[in-house]
């Protein structure tokens, strides 16, 4: 009795060591839409059934306002990144617009270690419908870091970045 226990504590031990370990665990995204951060928090956005295929024929929108929007900034870190690789990134692609540039992203190109001018961005993934042709998808996080305290934010992203990172196979 006390020794069947004993086994199925191990095993989900093992079970739950084993998910964390690979760094890819299920987490929520931020769904779709209009969202305001604090500085000191952070966001993930992911594609849909993240670290599965993302679906075909999808858009997601995400807007982030970081307030005080003119006292800090947006950092983007995106440990996992694999869409469908196209000339120009006409097929699927994630679109990262701060008020300063608008940039397409898509293959393994990625928002990774960009800063926005300020507080706010916008992102739109969309995928398309041509050849069925899906991808890994992404699961990117974004901080919001208060100007004014940078030196103390860099310190705090340097062991996260390293925590979360990545060894994709
Ligand atoms: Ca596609």
């Amino acid at each position: 009795m006390h020794g069947f226990w004993w086994s199925v504590l191990v095993v989900g031990v093992v079970l739950v060591v084993g998910t964390a370990a690979d760094g890819e665990e299920r987490v929520t995204s931020l769904p779709c839409g209009t969202h305001t951060m604090l500085p000191g928090q952070r966001l993930t956005l992911q594609t849909p059934n993240f670290p599965s295929n993302y679906d075909e024929n999808y858009r997601c929108q995400w807007e982030i306002t970081c307030t005080t929007m003119e006292t800090t900034t947006l950092r983007i870190a995106c440990p996992s990144f694999q869409l469908e690789s196209s000339t120009n990134c006409d097929a699927d692609r994630l679109i990262v617009a701060d008020h300063e540039a608008r940039v397409v992203y898509c293959g393994t190109n990625s928002p990774s270690n960009r800063i926005t001018i300020n507080g706010w961005a916008r992102f739109t993934f969309w995928s398309n419908l041509v050849e069925g042709t899906t991808a890994r998808g992404f699961r990117c996080f974004v901080w919001c870091d208060d100007i004014t305290t940078t030196s103390t934010t860099l310190t705090t992203t340097t062991s996260t970045t390293t925590e979360e990172e990545c060894v994709c196979p």
